[in-house]
């Protein structure tokens, strides 16, 4: 299998596939500047970004499935069609499918470009019955990655769906990291039986679980991390809100993916519209994009 794809897919220093963990297909775009991302097929889920000075910018738990049927645990989980708990498994089916590549390019400016697809198939109409195409564009530049989600109505009935970008980033010590961005907006707060109140803070910092639905956000997000002097900036479009969540102690134990201590070293910053449903009419497209950028060395 991997071959067949390095040889439809594959460019020379670029694009590479490869056995990831488990035997999993992963593949690997690598950008002129040294900065470097690799993609699992499972999920289209990216498992790591490492900007030209070789930093890793995600967390992956070391206690991850990698398995056809289990979500992997860190990088960017596709959440679609359902963010959470419902009627479907948890954070929907798009993190546990077979995706398939759609196409790959070095564009003329040197950004490394992957873009990947799902659509339904018998099992997910037995669980969601609509027709649907997602598709995952990433792009890879020196010191940025920008993933775009768009999502299709294939079909002739009209279907609500949540998607997100359920990010996971790396951070040297949760209690020397602060989120900006957010004062003023309002947020539902999953741990307090979603109490909703506004940010009041110019930056959030942590010190137990946090669990919250930032609503119709502004669209550029800092994640500071001030033991590495690294800022990250998560700058959205056609996503109005932002999940802010770190287990903390108690839940990290609970999670048999995650190991005990994992909450220390990882924050996730979430993208998308979780607070509220969006609707596709037949023949309908809507594309929501997360860039990130990550600076390190700043005077934080
Ligand atoms: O986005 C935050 C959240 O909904 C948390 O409540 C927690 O459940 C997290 O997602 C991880 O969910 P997962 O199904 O991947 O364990």
């Amino acid at each position: 299998m991997i071959e067949a794809l390095q040889a439809q897919w594959g460019i020379p220093t670029a694009v590479t596939f490869a056995e990831g963990r488990n035997g999993l297909p992963l593949v690997t775009l690598t950008h002129a500047s040294g900065a470097r991302t690799d993609i699992y097929l499972h999920g289209a889920h990216v498992t790591s970004w490492a900007a030209g000075t070789g930093e890793e910018l995600f967390f992956l738990s070391q206690a991850s499935h990698f398995a056809p049927d289990r979500p992997i645990r860190g990088g960017i989980p596709v959440i679609f069609p359902q963010f959470g708990g419902g009627l479907l498994p948890q954070h929907g089916f798009a993190r546990t499918s077979a995706w398939k590549i759609q196409n790959t390019a070095v564009a003329c400016d040197g950004a490394v470009q992957a873009e990947l697809v799902l659509e339904d198939t018998a099992a997910s109409r037995a669980l969601w019955p609509h027709l649907f195409r997602l598709q995952l564009a990433v792009e890879l530049r020196d010191t940025s990655l920008a993933l775009a989600l768009q999502v299709t109505n294939r079909g002739t009935s009209v279907f609500p769906y949540h998607a997100v970008l359920h990010t996971y980033l790396a951070v040297s010590d949760i209690r020397m990291v602060g989120v900006r961005g957010l004062q003023g907006t309002t947020y539902i707060d999953s741990l307090r039986d979603d109490l909703r109140e506004v940010e009041t803070r110019p930056e959030i910092r942590f010190a137990e679980e946090t669990d919250r639905i930032y609503v119709n956000t502004p669209d550029a997000i800092v994640m500071r991390d001030e033991s590495r002097s690294r800022e990250v900036r998560i700058v959205k479009t056609g996503m109005p809100d932002v999940v802010v969540w770190n287990p903390w102690i108690d839940k990290a134990r609970r999670m048999v993916d995650f190991g005990d201590d994992e909450y220390r070293t990882m924050v996730c910053v979430e993208t998308g519209n979780m607070a509220g449903l969006q609707v596709l009419r037949p023949g309908e497209s809507r594309v929501g994009q997360t860039v990130f950028s990550a600076e390190t060395g700043k005077c934080v």
